[in-house]
């Protein structure tokens, strides 16, 4: 019988904090596709494989930590979570909350979050507060509130979020037979990149510094090496290329509008650690490589997403992809999140025809 996918903490249960009388609370996450990328492979001249981590149930990476995080919530007792979001992160909030039987309570900078995901937090039923600010002054009021309230916070500053994250890493281990030479994701809060350089690391029978003693239990190394983690922001939300936090953040990737990333010192040290990099590319070529991976690879992302393809044709652009190199990309997001940015100024009003074969024949100049 085909083996049937039971959710990442099911599938990873013996390297994440699971205590015996924990309920999980899953909704089937993970167990995403890692697809070759013939189009990007064909123009570095090396293998490069596609992360789709928007098959996720609420169609973003956020669906690994969340699993982990609302199962812990759930084991405390404590009725309500609450978080801020660029978005995805109270999609999935919301939706883990409802299978929990939690209450939801979101904090979302105003006018700032694709359509998509305010439809998702609330047909899940969430309480959608929007703050005259951005991403960063939500998590700084939502901080607070967990903090003098019964509430529980599910952002990734939450450590069990990156626990859950990291079986994202074992998954392409598991798949590629070992880790890749060069691991490109976008940066936002930076919890994401922490949690691959921990996954990666564990797997290969190595400690980081977010590595939780409780789930580490020295099961056998997977993975013969680790991979250099290059992380990539937008050049209008780029405090690790300004080497601070930034006060005004500003990109059309809103779900990296981020200035103040909670995660700064993980990142850093996977950065480093790994001797890899983080850099930073324009809007414009972020939408350039969201419409090249549509069209070419046939994976449709959203804008945050494409920015690590976008910072690897950068890369390659100046030499710096070496010939042969296994490479994964992590695409975070489900492009149907924000079709509004996708599309853009392109005409979305094909031309209407009589129901004729011949009239079909003529609209497409056969
Ligand atoms: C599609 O939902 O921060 O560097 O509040 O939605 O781990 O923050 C989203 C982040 C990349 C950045 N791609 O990841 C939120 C939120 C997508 C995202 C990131 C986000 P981190």
């Amino acid at each position: 019988m085909a083996h049937v996918w039971r959710g990442v903490v099911h599938e990873y249960i013996n390297r994440l904090p699971v205590d015996d009388n924990d309920e999980i609370v899953t909704l089937a996450e993970g167990g995403t596709a890692l697809v070759r990328s013939a189009d990007l492979s064909e123009q570095l001249h090396a293998d490069v494989y596609i992360k789709v981590e928007g098959m996720n149930p609420t169609g973003s990476f956020k669906d690994r930590g969340m699993t982990m995080a609302m199962t812990k919530v759930k084991s405390s007792g404590t009725q309500i979570v609450a978080c801020a979001s660029t978005g995805n992160t109270s999609a999935s909030a919301a939706a883990y909350a409802g299978a929990a039987g939690l209450e939801c309570a979101v904090i979302l900078p105003a006018g700032k979050i694709a359509a998509g995901k305010i439809a998702q937090a609330i047909v899940h039923g969430a309480q959608l507060v929007a703050v005259d600010g951005n991403f960063d002054d939500c998590l700084r009021i939502v901080r607070q509130l967990t903090e003098k309230y019964p509430v529980a916070l599910v952002n990734s500053v939450n450590p069990y979020r990156l626990q859950g994250q990291k079986t994202a890493a074992f998954e392409i281990v598991d798949t590629l037979g070992d880790a890749p030479d060069i691991h490109v994701l976008p940066v936002g809060n930076a919890g994401n990149i922490s949690a691959y350089w921990m996954g990666y690391c564990e797997y290969a029978g190595k400690k980081t510094a977010s590595t939780f003693e409780e789930s580490w239990k020295s099961e056998k190394p997977v993975a013969t090496k680790v991979p250099q983690m290059w992380g990539v922001q937008a050049q209008g939300a780029a405090p690790f290329i300004a080497g601070h936090p930034i006060d005004n953040p500003e990109t059309v990737a809103t779900a990296i509008r981020i200035g103040n990333p909670a995660s700064w010192d993980y990142a850093v040290a996977a950065r480093d650690d790994s001797h890899g990099n983080i850099t930073c590319v324009s809007d414009k070529q972020i939408l350039h490589a969201q419409a090249r991976l549509a069209a070419k690879t046939g994976i449709f992302v959203e804008p945050a997403s494409a920015a690590s393809v976008a910072g690897l044709l950068q890369h390659h652009e100046r030499g710096h992809v070496p010939e042969g190199a296994t490479i994964v990309c992590t695409v975070t997001g489900n492009g149907l999140k924000d079709t509004a940015t996708a599309l853009g100024d392109r005409d979305v009003n094909p031309a209407v025809i009589a129901p004729r074969l011949e009239e079909a024949v003529v609209a497409l100049g056969l």
